[in-house]
């Protein structure tokens, strides 16, 4: 296929895409067969340690990216702008070859996402995604900065990736089976496992006890282009309740309007409500996250174009380096000296670039996990940084390692 046509075919994904799923503020009616709280962590704690095993009868045709023709479409995001004069992946060599020749990596991030991605007072985009986007950079090009952090709503995301905008996205990204095979991506290894929890004030009752059957007649918010539209119209299905559901572009606005009191309810990922509630919550106001067990499976992780393993090895074997140096005690101070030295088994010195080392295999320098741990950190230095401060606890939940109980795991470096 000529690199035209397959632009061609890019910009009509693009724009049928865009065409269903973008909008600035829509509202449809969900039909269902129709004390505070005060511990942001155990909130979260609750999300992330949910019923991992149950099943969601979800309709892949039905996702957010195909369905709800009522919503209106105010602006074309940014991502499709120039989709003609963008290089498709597909239409040669590896996005790995693209990377390197260009010096920098393109990740798309949220940039309105606590403790993920959001920029600091200097400008400069910090969290725990922001810092995945650096360990990619620093596995491919030796720099952790060498890397251009590209803000995206949730409805612009997957149009940025399809017309390569963007390399790879560490945007809050549910792994689901619809975007998997309907929308043409390729997901890499989980980095957190969230599950999808319901915000209200307790000034109108609710606590952390609530339920989805406690909201019935509420306006509910989220944003557009998500998982969460979804999953709280079939949660409020299933409860028989009926609820208004508005979506907005962004979750700043979202929250803007629960603040002001035009949303009853917000929902989103877990994680994303302990984020809100610990930077914006008025001191007026106490806002109560729930239900304790997660009406969904939120798996997030990298998240790129399909069919490209060797891009797709590099971003996937950089997470699970970044796992490894958590389980082996390899951290961002010692990295660097870890080859030779014997308190290290050889797995931690091939990663980190000792004898019989398999980067060079993956077209990346021998050095490259090294320069990932120590520029940037492992796993659980990333977690440590950005998602305990806001209450996020590791210990416990699923994001805790698999030795401990939890789900984070690395097949081994050999
Ligand atoms: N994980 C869900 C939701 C992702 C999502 O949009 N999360 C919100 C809140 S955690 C977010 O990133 N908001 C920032 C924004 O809208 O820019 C998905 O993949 O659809």
């Amino acid at each position: 296929m000529t690199k035209s046509v397959v632009r061609l075919f890019a910009a009509l994904f693009a724009l049928a895409l865009f065409a269903t799923s973008c909008g600035s503020t829509a509202s449809d009616v969900v039909d269902g067969a129709t004390d505070a709280v005060d511990d942001a962590a155990s909130e979260v704690e609750d999300a992330v340690t949910g019923d991992e095993e149950e099943a969601m009868e979800e309709d892949p045709m039905d996702d957010e990216e195909t369905m709800d023709e009522e919503e209106t479409m105010e602006e074309e995001p940014a991502a499709a702008d120039d989709s003609d004069e963008v290089e498709v992946v597909q239409s040669g060599g590896s996005v790995l070859d693209a990377v390197q020749s260009r010096g920098e990596l393109n990740c798309g991030v949220s940039g309105a996402a606590v403790a993920f991605s959001v920029p600091d007072p200097s400008g400069r985009m910090i969290g725990f995604d922001a810092d995945l986007c650096r360990a990619v950079a620093a596995a491919i090009l030796g720099d952790a900065e060498a890397v251009n952090l590209v803000a995206l709503t949730a409805a612009e995301r997957f149009t940025a990736v399809q017309t390569g905008d963007v390399d790879v996205l560490m945007r809050n990204t549910t792994w689901t089976q619809s975007r998997d095979t309907d929308i043409g991506m390729d997901f890499g290894p989980t980095t957190y496992y969230d599950g999808q929890q319901l915000m209200g004030r307790a000034g109108d009752g609710f606590s952390g006890d609530s339920t989805v059957a406690d909201i019935d007649g509420a306006i509910v918010c989220t944003n557009a282009g998500t998982t969460t539209e979804k999953n709280i119209s079939d949660a409020a299905d299933a409860a028989g309740v009926s609820v208004t559901l508005n979506t907005f572009e962004d979750f700043d606005q979202v929250t803007d309007n629960f603040i002001s009191g035009a949303c009853d309810i917000i929902t989103t990922d877990g994680s994303g409500l302990v984020g809100r509630k610990a930077q914006q919550q008025p001191a007026d106001q106490d806002w109560a996250i729930f239900p304790g067990q997660p009406i969904s499976k939120e798996p997030l992780g990298p998240t790129y174009g399909q069919n490209d393993s060797a891009f797709a090895d590099v971003v996937n074997w950089t997470v699970y380096a970044m796992i490894i140096a958590d389980e082996k005690g390899i951290t961002s101070s010692n990295a660097g000296s870890i080859v030779g030295n014997d308190d290290f088994d050889a797995e931690a010195q091939r990663l980190m670039g000792g004898e019989g080392e398999l980067q060079s295999l993956m077209g990346l320098d021998a050095n490259a996990f090294m320069n990932v741990i120590e520029q940037v950190g492992n796993y659980d230095e990333l977690f440590a940084e950005h998602l305990e401060p806001v209450g996020i606890k590791r210990a416990g939940s699923a994001n805790a390692g698999w030795q401990d109980g939890g789900l984070i795991y690395a097949p081994p470096a050999r």
